[in-house]
Protein backbone atom coordinates (compact mmCIF):
# COMPACT_ATOMS: atom_id res chain seq x y z
CA UNK A 1 0.00 0.00 0.00
CA UNK A 2 2.83 2.53 1.23
CA UNK A 3 4.68 1.30 -2.05
CA UNK A 4 1.26 2.04 -4.14
CA UNK A 5 1.65 5.72 -2.72
CA UNK A 6 5.30 6.23 -3.16
CA UNK A 7 4.69 4.74 -7.18
CA UNK A 8 2.92 8.30 -8.31
CA UNK A 9 5.27 10.81 -6.06
CA UNK A 10 7.15 13.35 -8.34
CA UNK A 11 11.02 13.68 -7.65
CA UNK A 12 11.00 17.65 -7.02
CA UNK A 13 12.55 20.50 -8.10
CA UNK A 14 16.21 20.46 -9.12
CA UNK A 15 18.61 22.51 -8.36
CA UNK A 16 18.81 23.95 -11.82
CA UNK A 17 15.04 24.76 -12.30
CA UNK A 18 15.34 26.27 -9.22
CA UNK A 19 18.37 28.33 -9.83
CA UNK A 20 15.88 29.65 -13.72
CA UNK A 21 12.80 29.66 -11.28
CA UNK A 22 14.61 32.59 -9.08
CA UNK A 23 16.61 34.22 -11.98
CA UNK A 24 13.65 34.78 -13.63
CA UNK A 25 11.93 36.93 -10.35
CA UNK A 26 14.72 39.33 -11.63
CA UNK A 27 14.07 40.85 -14.77
CA UNK A 28 17.96 42.62 -14.41
CA UNK A 29 19.37 39.04 -14.06
CA UNK A 30 21.67 37.87 -17.15
CA UNK A 31 22.07 34.28 -15.85
CA UNK A 32 25.48 35.14 -15.39
CA UNK A 33 25.20 34.41 -11.36
CA UNK A 34 23.11 31.45 -12.09
CA UNK A 35 25.59 30.07 -14.34
CA UNK A 36 28.38 30.19 -11.49
CA UNK A 37 26.17 28.43 -9.30
CA UNK A 38 26.17 25.33 -11.18
CA UNK A 39 29.81 25.52 -12.09
CA UNK A 40 30.09 25.36 -8.22
CA UNK A 41 27.51 22.22 -8.14
CA UNK A 42 28.89 20.44 -10.76
CA UNK A 43 32.54 20.87 -8.87
CA UNK A 44 30.80 19.84 -6.52
CA UNK A 45 29.00 16.19 -7.40
CA UNK A 46 32.51 15.57 -8.69
CA UNK A 47 34.47 16.18 -4.93
CA UNK A 48 31.14 14.02 -3.98
CA UNK A 49 32.50 11.28 -6.04
CA UNK A 50 36.16 11.76 -5.13
CA UNK A 51 35.34 12.04 -1.50
CA UNK A 52 32.91 8.42 -1.53
CA UNK A 53 36.02 6.30 -3.21
CA UNK A 54 38.66 8.26 -1.21
CA UNK A 55 39.51 5.04 1.06
CA UNK A 56 39.38 2.60 -2.16
CA UNK A 57 41.30 4.72 -4.54
CA UNK A 58 44.20 6.08 -2.02
CA UNK A 59 42.92 9.36 -1.71
CA UNK A 60 42.42 9.13 1.52
CA UNK A 61 45.43 11.06 4.02
CA UNK A 62 48.40 13.68 3.57
CA UNK A 63 50.33 14.83 1.51
CA UNK A 64 52.75 14.84 3.89
CA UNK A 65 53.31 18.80 4.10
CA UNK A 66 51.28 21.65 5.37
CA UNK A 67 49.04 24.12 3.01
CA UNK A 68 49.79 27.94 3.16
CA UNK A 69 47.87 28.46 6.69
CA UNK A 70 50.76 25.92 7.97
CA UNK A 71 47.53 23.24 8.63
CA UNK A 72 48.38 19.79 7.42
CA UNK A 73 46.93 19.30 3.85
CA UNK A 74 45.18 16.39 3.05
CA UNK A 75 45.21 14.79 -0.81
CA UNK A 76 41.19 15.48 -1.13
CA UNK A 77 42.59 19.16 -0.16
CA UNK A 78 44.21 19.08 -2.89
CA UNK A 79 41.76 17.35 -5.31
CA UNK A 80 39.38 19.46 -4.14
CA UNK A 81 40.60 22.84 -4.75
CA UNK A 82 41.58 21.69 -8.21
CA UNK A 83 38.31 21.09 -9.06
CA UNK A 84 36.54 23.98 -7.64
CA UNK A 85 39.39 26.19 -9.46
CA UNK A 86 38.87 23.98 -13.03
CA UNK A 87 35.12 24.37 -13.00
CA UNK A 88 34.83 28.25 -12.29
CA UNK A 89 37.82 28.76 -14.68
CA UNK A 90 35.37 26.64 -17.59
CA UNK A 91 32.74 28.14 -16.65
CA UNK A 92 33.86 31.65 -17.22
CA UNK A 93 31.75 34.29 -14.78
CA UNK A 94 34.39 34.53 -12.15
CA UNK A 95 37.37 36.46 -12.99
CA UNK A 96 39.25 35.22 -9.68
CA UNK A 97 39.23 33.44 -6.82
CA UNK A 98 40.58 32.74 -3.09
CA UNK A 99 41.24 29.82 -1.84
CA UNK A 100 42.43 28.54 1.76
CA UNK A 101 44.39 26.45 -0.58
CA UNK A 102 46.36 28.88 -1.85
CA UNK A 103 48.45 32.03 -0.67
CA UNK A 104 47.24 34.72 -3.51
CA UNK A 105 44.68 35.15 -5.92
CA UNK A 106 43.86 32.74 -8.41
CA UNK A 107 42.99 34.35 -11.81
CA UNK A 108 40.61 32.49 -13.75
CA UNK A 109 41.94 34.43 -17.22
CA UNK A 110 38.23 35.20 -17.45
CA UNK A 111 38.53 39.02 -16.99
CA UNK A 112 35.05 39.78 -18.27
CA UNK A 113 33.64 37.67 -15.17
CA UNK A 114 31.56 40.06 -13.08
CA UNK A 115 32.00 38.05 -10.12
CA UNK A 116 34.63 36.73 -7.98
CA UNK A 117 34.93 33.85 -5.55
CA UNK A 118 36.38 33.17 -2.16
CA UNK A 119 36.32 29.58 -0.99
CA UNK A 120 37.34 26.69 1.31
CA UNK A 121 37.57 24.04 -0.91
CA UNK A 122 37.06 21.27 1.50
CA UNK A 123 36.67 22.42 5.15
CA UNK A 124 37.25 19.85 7.92
CA UNK A 125 39.24 17.15 6.28
CA UNK A 126 41.16 16.04 9.22
CA UNK A 127 38.04 14.35 9.05
CA UNK A 128 38.29 12.33 6.01
CA UNK A 129 40.13 9.20 6.57
CA UNK A 130 37.86 8.64 9.34
CA UNK A 131 34.46 8.77 7.44
CA UNK A 132 33.50 11.97 9.25
CA UNK A 133 31.30 14.64 7.51
CA UNK A 134 33.20 17.21 4.98
CA UNK A 135 32.07 20.40 3.41
CA UNK A 136 32.67 23.13 1.15
CA UNK A 137 32.02 27.08 2.03
CA UNK A 138 31.95 29.51 -1.05
CA UNK A 139 31.15 33.56 -0.68
CA UNK A 140 30.36 35.37 -4.16
CA UNK A 141 30.75 38.98 -4.82
CA UNK A 142 30.51 41.42 -7.64
CA UNK A 143 33.77 42.77 -8.61
CA UNK A 144 34.65 46.06 -7.83
CA UNK A 145 37.25 46.71 -10.36
CA UNK A 146 36.41 47.33 -13.97
CA UNK A 147 35.21 44.74 -16.18
CA UNK A 148 37.87 43.43 -18.67
CA UNK A 149 40.94 44.18 -16.22
CA UNK A 150 42.57 41.91 -14.20
CA UNK A 151 40.45 41.73 -10.45
CA UNK A 152 42.51 42.62 -7.50
CA UNK A 153 42.18 42.33 -3.59
CA UNK A 154 39.40 45.06 -3.75
CA UNK A 155 37.71 42.64 -4.92
CA UNK A 156 38.10 40.21 -2.48
CA UNK A 157 37.79 43.02 0.63
CA UNK A 158 34.86 44.26 0.14
CA UNK A 159 33.03 43.42 3.26
CA UNK A 160 30.19 40.69 3.86
CA UNK A 161 27.74 42.59 3.77
CA UNK A 162 28.71 42.44 -0.07
CA UNK A 163 28.34 39.17 -0.82
CA UNK A 164 25.96 38.53 -3.69
CA UNK A 165 25.57 34.72 -2.73
CA UNK A 166 27.14 32.30 -0.57
CA UNK A 167 26.58 28.83 0.45
CA UNK A 168 28.12 25.10 1.61
CA UNK A 169 28.13 21.83 0.07
CA UNK A 170 27.71 18.75 3.03
CA UNK A 171 29.29 15.78 2.17
CA UNK A 172 27.67 14.03 4.59
CA UNK A 173 25.27 10.57 5.21
CA UNK A 174 23.71 12.32 2.24
CA UNK A 175 25.36 15.39 0.30
CA UNK A 176 23.81 18.94 0.08
CA UNK A 177 24.44 22.21 -1.23
CA UNK A 178 22.41 25.22 0.92
CA UNK A 179 22.69 28.79 -0.48
CA UNK A 180 21.10 31.64 -0.43
CA UNK A 181 21.29 35.13 -2.98
CA UNK A 182 19.86 37.24 -0.43
CA UNK A 183 16.52 35.96 -0.58
CA UNK A 184 16.33 33.29 2.58
CA UNK A 185 18.04 29.70 2.62
CA UNK A 186 17.27 26.82 0.81
CA UNK A 187 18.67 23.35 0.85
CA UNK A 188 19.15 20.66 -2.02
CA UNK A 189 19.30 17.22 -1.42
CA UNK A 190 21.93 15.19 -3.51
CA UNK A 191 20.30 11.94 -5.87
CA UNK A 192 23.03 9.98 -6.58
CA UNK A 193 21.18 7.36 -9.10
CA UNK A 194 20.28 10.77 -11.06
CA UNK A 195 23.05 12.99 -10.47
CA UNK A 196 20.92 15.71 -9.64
CA UNK A 197 20.82 18.06 -6.57
CA UNK A 198 16.73 18.38 -5.63
CA UNK A 199 15.45 20.71 -3.34
CA UNK A 200 14.31 19.14 -0.06
CA UNK A 201 14.96 22.23 2.65
CA UNK A 202 13.12 24.83 1.14
CA UNK A 203 13.25 28.67 3.10
CA UNK A 204 15.23 27.45 5.85
CA UNK A 205 14.83 28.86 9.02
CA UNK A 206 17.36 29.05 12.09
CA UNK A 207 14.94 28.10 15.20
CA UNK A 208 14.82 31.32 17.66
CA UNK A 209 16.34 29.74 20.29
CA UNK A 210 17.92 26.03 20.90
CA UNK A 211 19.44 23.82 23.92
CA UNK A 212 23.44 22.66 21.98
CA UNK A 213 26.39 24.47 22.12
CA UNK A 214 28.94 23.68 20.00
CA UNK A 215 32.83 24.29 20.68
CA UNK A 216 36.52 22.51 21.07
CA UNK A 217 35.90 22.12 25.37
CA UNK A 218 39.62 21.11 25.52
CA UNK A 219 40.54 25.11 24.69
CA UNK A 220 37.47 26.01 28.00
CA UNK A 221 40.09 27.33 30.20
CA UNK A 222 41.72 29.32 27.44
CA UNK A 223 38.36 31.14 26.21
CA UNK A 224 37.62 34.75 27.35
CA UNK A 225 36.44 34.56 30.79
CA UNK A 226 32.86 35.50 29.78
CA UNK A 227 32.23 32.89 26.97
CA UNK A 228 33.31 30.50 29.91
CA UNK A 229 30.44 31.78 31.99
CA UNK A 230 27.99 31.76 28.97
CA UNK A 231 28.66 27.83 28.63
CA UNK A 232 29.00 27.30 32.43
CA UNK A 233 25.38 29.07 32.72
CA UNK A 234 23.78 27.12 29.51
CA UNK A 235 25.02 24.19 30.72
CA UNK A 236 23.44 24.46 34.56
CA UNK A 237 20.38 25.02 32.09
CA UNK A 238 21.14 21.74 30.83
CA UNK A 239 21.55 22.37 27.25
CA UNK A 240 23.87 19.60 25.54
CA UNK A 241 27.12 19.73 23.35
CA UNK A 242 28.00 18.49 20.36
CA UNK A 243 31.06 18.77 18.34
CA UNK A 244 31.78 17.15 15.03
CA UNK A 245 35.19 19.84 14.59
CA UNK A 246 34.08 19.97 10.90
CA UNK A 247 32.42 23.25 10.99
CA UNK A 248 30.00 22.67 8.16
CA UNK A 249 28.15 19.93 9.79
CA UNK A 250 28.33 21.72 12.74
CA UNK A 251 26.86 24.40 11.80
CA UNK A 252 24.11 22.56 9.38
CA UNK A 253 23.18 20.60 12.70
CA UNK A 254 22.67 23.84 14.74
CA UNK A 255 21.19 25.33 11.58
CA UNK A 256 17.95 22.82 11.67
CA UNK A 257 18.07 22.13 15.15
CA UNK A 258 18.74 25.33 17.16
CA UNK A 259 22.25 25.95 19.09
CA UNK A 260 25.08 28.22 18.64
CA UNK A 261 28.37 27.40 17.47
CA UNK A 262 31.85 29.01 18.99
CA UNK A 263 35.16 29.31 18.06
CA UNK A 264 36.72 32.07 20.43
CA UNK A 265 40.22 33.61 20.30
CA UNK A 266 42.79 31.10 22.49
CA UNK A 267 46.54 31.13 22.94
CA UNK A 268 47.11 29.29 19.92
CA UNK A 269 44.97 31.15 17.32
CA UNK A 270 44.77 34.97 19.24
CA UNK A 271 42.52 35.96 16.62
CA UNK A 272 40.33 33.13 15.78
CA UNK A 273 40.78 30.26 14.16
CA UNK A 274 38.39 30.48 11.06
CA UNK A 275 38.40 32.05 8.57
CA UNK A 276 36.61 35.77 8.03
CA UNK A 277 36.61 35.68 3.97
CA UNK A 278 35.66 31.59 3.19
CA UNK A 279 34.46 30.82 6.30
CA UNK A 280 32.60 33.64 9.05
CA UNK A 281 31.11 35.73 5.99
CA UNK A 282 29.36 32.70 3.83
CA UNK A 283 28.32 31.09 6.79
CA UNK A 284 26.93 34.10 9.40
CA UNK A 285 25.27 35.63 5.40
CA UNK A 286 23.69 32.02 5.23
CA UNK A 287 22.29 32.16 8.84
CA UNK A 288 21.15 35.48 8.92
CA UNK A 289 19.42 34.64 6.18
CA UNK A 290 17.93 32.00 7.48
CA UNK A 291 17.48 34.79 10.98
CA UNK A 292 20.17 33.54 12.83
CA UNK A 293 22.84 35.72 14.25
CA UNK A 294 26.43 35.97 13.81
CA UNK A 295 29.12 38.06 16.07
CA UNK A 296 32.66 38.23 16.48
CA UNK A 297 32.40 39.12 20.00
CA UNK A 298 32.48 42.70 19.38
CA UNK A 299 30.12 43.15 16.67
CA UNK A 300 28.06 41.59 13.52
CA UNK A 301 31.00 39.31 11.32
CA UNK A 302 28.99 41.13 8.59
CA UNK A 303 30.55 44.36 9.56
CA UNK A 304 34.14 43.42 9.98
CA UNK A 305 36.12 45.15 7.90
CA UNK A 306 38.30 42.75 5.55
CA UNK A 307 42.47 43.65 5.74
CA UNK A 308 43.66 40.52 3.66
CA UNK A 309 42.46 37.66 2.14
CA UNK A 310 43.33 35.18 4.63
CA UNK A 311 42.73 36.88 7.90
CA UNK A 312 40.96 35.03 10.76
CA UNK A 313 38.35 35.97 12.92
CA UNK A 314 36.09 34.59 16.28
CA UNK A 315 32.85 33.59 15.53
CA UNK A 316 29.82 33.25 17.39
CA UNK A 317 26.88 31.90 15.07
CA UNK A 318 23.95 30.33 15.73
CA UNK A 319 20.06 30.74 17.00
CA UNK A 320 19.40 34.58 17.37
CA UNK A 321 18.65 33.80 21.39
CA UNK A 322 21.23 32.00 21.91
CA UNK A 323 23.98 34.39 19.98
CA UNK A 324 22.62 37.53 21.50
CA UNK A 325 22.62 36.12 25.20
CA UNK A 326 25.92 35.28 24.66
CA UNK A 327 26.60 39.12 23.71
CA UNK A 328 25.30 40.75 26.35
CA UNK A 329 27.35 38.38 28.53
CA UNK A 330 30.36 39.04 26.95
CA UNK A 331 29.55 42.94 27.23
CA UNK A 332 28.34 42.47 31.04
CA UNK A 333 29.68 39.06 32.08
CA UNK A 334 28.85 39.71 35.95
CA UNK A 335 25.04 39.76 34.83
CA UNK A 336 24.57 36.37 34.49
CA UNK A 337 21.13 34.96 36.47
P1 LIG B 1 39.91 21.77 9.80
O1 LIG B 1 41.05 22.43 10.51
O2 LIG B 1 39.89 20.26 9.96
O3 LIG B 1 39.74 22.20 8.35
O4 LIG B 1 38.05 25.47 9.51
C1 LIG B 1 38.83 24.64 10.09
C2 LIG B 1 38.23 23.55 10.96
O5 LIG B 1 38.55 22.27 10.53
C3 LIG B 1 36.70 23.54 11.11
O6 LIG B 1 36.01 22.85 10.12
C4 LIG B 1 36.53 22.90 12.46
O7 LIG B 1 35.30 23.19 13.07
C5 LIG B 1 37.70 23.46 13.21
O8 LIG B 1 38.69 23.78 12.25
C6 LIG B 1 38.27 22.49 14.19
O9 LIG B 1 39.28 23.11 14.91
P2 LIG B 1 39.82 22.50 16.28
O10 LIG B 1 40.55 21.26 15.91
O11 LIG B 1 40.71 23.54 16.84
O12 LIG B 1 38.63 22.23 17.15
Amino acid sequence: METNKQLGLPVGVTLDRYIKRSQSAFSSATGELSQLLRDIALAGKIVNREINQAGLIGLAGSMGHANVQGESQQKLDVIANIRFIRALVNGGEACAIVSEEEEDIIYTGNDTGKYVVAMDPLDGSSNIDVNVSVGTIFSIYRRVTPIGTKATVDDFLQGGHKQVAAGYILYGTSTMLVYSTGQGISGFTYEPSLGEFFLSHPDIKSPENGTMYTCNDAYMEYFPEAVQGYIQHIRERGYTARYIGSMVADLHRNLLKGGIYLYPPVPKTPDGKLRLLYECYPLAFLVEQAAGKASNGLCRILDVEPVYIHQRSPLYIGSTAMVEELMETIQKPQELT
